[in-house]
């Protein structure tokens, strides 16, 4: 068996195969870009001609917060996204608001909670107003060359589409490995290496850029239930990576746990597909050094492009944001997946590495509450561009420089309303003291099923103080205090639509 250093050695020597030999032969991508590509340019220097900077988002799937080695983890290897927040900044409180692959891509692109943008919850494409004030499309007309590479999972109309994109190239997986030519298989998330190269070398000068590229993995492959490969397929450069090491359990993991829940979650998708990933130590195992290896054929990826951009002397210049769409249930709870409001649901990972930091102000971990629906805000903002109206989320970029602020969010609103079949429609609060949830298990017009944790005293979210009315003065201001996040973003529970349910079988 390898030793750990081994396999990491080698994982490098192919980090520079790819920079060098082995990226500029990589094969050509099964699809063109759609719109507006822009002749090839020379790649000689900077974008100096531009006082704007580029923004780079990095967007994993199914990634919760704690799974970077910057943030603590024991085990998993991402050296070059940890470098990314050692001079940057992390943000140790991020969060999504809705906890689905879909409804976070329209929470991230519209910068709007999912009760405004209402997508697929509504009929139709992705609101197309809220798509004009879209970062893509802000940053577009601005003069940005902007780009999305990668996993969509989001109707944007073709309208929508030419305002928002330069250059969009989707790639799903089912499978991960794509046949190539030459008769060999690459990963995806080699692929859009690949691609973000291409789009690098094509940069115009005097001219920034927004790519954004988004990463299949560490999604499951969920119509493969063999543990390992089959379920988490990773890349080959990260082969024998954790292969003698033993993956530690989930903290929460006691069966008790999953016996307090309600039985609508008991039998619901979270615990389906517990089955399929985790309920044995073996299938444990194996699933976890899969799913690690996933992550650090991202982190590869993220290396490979940072390179590119020192090469093209555009890193000084470029901001880079490292998020996931959603957290993620490890056999905590009893659970696998993701969509409901427990904090492994609903944290997400949050890296912001801006080159124009000064030094002094590099390497902070950053309190305040941080959701998906931010980050157009912030880009906008980063850009130099007053942020759109249209927004409920709020830019970051103060946070990010270290500006004093003192008047940021203390809560938010968290929902899932574009319901699957098996999690029924909620809605709730997470301030920073509390959790609150409520469930419409038998629709809108019903008592809801309540949830209340005190996470001051019980920040594992053992204790439901709402069944017993534990504290009533607690949960009385959270009901008010949900009903007026709702009110602001957009209608209540029951003014909303029957779902879509039949459209939700792909996460
Ligand atoms: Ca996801």
């Amino acid at each position: 068996m390898k030793q750990l250093s081994a396999v990491l050695n080698e994982w490098y020597v192919a980090d520079e195969r790819q920079a060098g030999k082995f990226a500029p032969a990589a094969p050509k991508p099964e699809r063109k870009p759609k719109t507006n590509r822009r002749p090839k340019q020379p790649s000689a220097s900077a974008n100096a001609g531009t006082t704007k900077p580029n923004i780079l988002l990095l967007y994993a799937d199914d990634q919760r917060n704690h799974t970077l080695g910057c943030a603590g983890h024991p085990i998993v290897k991402t050296p070059n996204i940890d470098r990314l927040a050692k001079d940057g900044v992390r943000f140790e409180n991020a969060f999504v608001s809705t906890s689905t692959c879909w409804v976070g891509r329209a929470c991230l692109f519209t910068g709007c909670y999912e009760r405004k943008h209402l997508y697929r919850a509504t009929p139709g494409p992705l609101n197309p107003k809220l798509c004009e004030s879209s970062y893509f499309a802000v940053l577009k007309r601005a003069g940005y060359r902007t780009g999305h590479l990668g996993k969509e999972h989001v109707t944007i109309s073709t309208e929508s589409a030419a305002a928002m994109f330069d250059v969009r190239r989707k790639i799903g997986r089912r499978p991960y490995f794509k046949k190539q030519p030459d008769g060999s298989e690459r990963h995806e998330t080699q692929i859009l290496g690949d691609w973000a190269t291409e789009f690098l070398k094509e940069q115009p000068q005097n001219q920034p850029f927004c790519l954004q590229l988004s990463f299949n993995a560490t999604h499951a492959e969920d119509g493969d239930k063999r543990p390992g490969i089959g379920h988490y397929p990773w890349p080959k450069v990260t082969n024998g990576m954790y292969e003698d090491q033993q993956m530690p359990l989930p903290k929460l993991r006691d069966p008790g746990i999953y016996e307090a829940q309600p039985d609508f979650l008991k039998k619901s998708i979270n615990r389906q597909r517990y089955f399929w990933r985790w309920d044995t130590p073996e299938k444990y195992q194996t699933n976890m050094r899969a799913y690690f290896r996933m992550l650090s054929g991202i982190d590869h990826v993220v290396g490979r492009l940072v390179k590119q951009l020192e090469e093209q002397e555009l890193a000084d210049n470029t901001i880079i944001i490292y998020t996931a769409d959603n957290g993620y249930y490890l056999g905590d709870r009893g659970f696998a997946g993701k969509w409901t409001h427990y904090e492994q649901s609903l944290r997400v990972p949050l890296i912001v590495h801006d080159p124009r930091l000064p030094e002094a102000k590099r390497g902070r971990v950053l309190p305040e509450l941080a959701l998906n629906s931010d980050l157009a805000s912030t880009m906008i903002s980063l850009a130099g561009l007053p942020a759109p109206d249209a927004h409920t989320g709020r830019s970051l970029a103060p946070l990010v420089r270290g500006d004093g602020v003192s008047d940021w969010r203390t809560d938010f609103l968290c929902e899932f309303v574009a319901v699957a079949k098996t999690i029924p429609r909620w809605e709730g609060v997470r301030d920073t003291n509390w959790t609150y949830a409520r469930y419409f298990v038998d629709g809108p017009d019903k008592p809801p099923f309540e949830f209340l944790f005190d996470l001051k005293n019980d920040p594992d979210q053992l204790t439901n103080l709402a069944l017993n009315n534990e504290n009533d003065s607690a949960l009385q201001k959270l009901r008010t205090r949900c009903d007026e996040l709702i009110a602001d973003a957009g209608p209540p529970m029951k003014e909303i639509g029957e779902t879509e349910r039949s459209s939700n079988k792909k996460r």
